[in-house]
């Protein structure tokens, strides 16, 4: 089924004038794509890991990819470090191809990562402790194929939360039928328990693979958690620098139960955020994707949402809690039915 050929952002959404915030140009080494970043705040100060890919050897090919990390005292101004913060030399493993896509939480004073890791056998999804952004340790590696893995920022029910998105393929035709999935863990290590949260069917702006993006973020009525969405239309052509590329990536917006985070108490029927602007619809390597990875509640309720944009630069866009909260309300939670 093939989706309208134009979405649109939500009304409640603002783009950042200064956006991009973070591009190539603010990067002190190597470095083409500055994208796909976790943001946090964390002792004072907005932190933000992102992804760089870099050496372009044509195609989507590229010579390499580090996690990078910035530093801003208002979320907007970002002020890189003079080296990467994740190298593949650090892990000095030949099974490990590539590090990417961080996602951050503050829990229990610490900042983690969980990150994707492609390796010779397979996709994995991590966890690791930074003990305060000075290391990188990892806690646990899922089992392949397992990708978007984000941390709820505490204990729910006694227990360590994420959700993540694990690729199915025996049971779902083969295709990217992807689905958004929650898992609880006593120690960030062992991880089970799992249940499904949100079908890719129940998302009316997909028609291929939903999966997680920022961290969910506590609010009063409980848990505001973003997702992405994609639509595929094989009638799209040449876009960015691909010679074809038939997706289009969209974020959305819903409420999980404070309590059990594998309910939907809501969930908006619309795109938050659809790639709109120049920088996420008409340049960059891929056009047509947002991806958010970070989202910050401040107290004057103002939303900060961070999100990479066409795969290439880093961008910020803000909300109102309570609007978010308005959208994700004013439709209840899907009824997953058997497609
Ligand atoms: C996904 C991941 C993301 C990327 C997206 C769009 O598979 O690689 O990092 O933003 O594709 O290219």
């Amino acid at each position: 089924m093939l989706l309208e050929p134009v979405l649109h952002s939500s009304p409640v959404l603002r783009r950042c004038p200064q956006n991009p915030v973070l591009s190539k140009k603010d990067i002190p080494y190597n470095a083409e794509l500055i994208f796909n970043a976790g943001v946090v705040k964390y002792e004072g100060r907005y932190v933000m890991v992102f992804r760089n890919d870099y050496d372009h050897q044509g195609g989507v090919q590229f010579g390499g990819c580090n996690l990078g990390i910035a530093y801003s005292d208002d979320g907007i101004c970002w002020k890189a470090e003079p080296k990467p913060f994740v190298t593949l030399e650090q892990f000095d493993d030949p099974e490990i191809l590539r590090v990417y896509d961080p996602r951050l939480t503050v829990m229990e004073g610490e900042v983690y990562i969980c990150f994707a890791m492609d390796t010779r056998h397979g996709l994995r999804g991590g966890i690791a402790r930074t003990h305060g952004l000075t290391g990188f340790e990892i806690l646990s590696l899922s089992l392949p194929d397992n990708r978007n893995m984000v941390l709820f920022p505490e204990k729910i029910g006694g227990m360590y939360a994420r959700l993540e998105r694990p690729m199915p393929v025996y049971s779902r035709w083969g295709r990217d039928r992807f689905d958004t999935w929650l898992s609880l863990s006593p120690d960030l290590r062992f991880w089970g328990e799992s249940k499904l949260v949100l079908a890719v069917e129940d998302v009316p702006y997909a028609n291929d693979k939903i999966g997680p993006a920022a961290p969910p973020v506590k609010t009063e009525k409980g848990w505001l958690t973003l997702f992405h969405a994609v639509d595929i239309d094989h009638s799209r052509g040449k876009n960015g620098w691909e010679d074809t590329w038939k997706k289009r990536y969209s974020a959305g917006i819903m409420l999980l139960d404070a309590d059990d985070p594998s309910k939907i108490i809501g969930l908006s029927k619309t795109p938050l955020i659809a790639p709109e602007a120049p920088y996420e619809a008409e340049e960059g390597f891929r056009q047509n994707v947002i991806f958010p990875g970070g989202m910050i509640l401040e107290d004057t309720g103002e939303v900060k949402i961070y999100y990479g944009a066409a795969d290439t630069v880093e961008c910020l866009a803000t909300a109102d809690v309570n609007d978010l909260l308005s959208l994700c309300l004013q439709s209840p939670a899907p009824h997953t039915l058997p497609e």
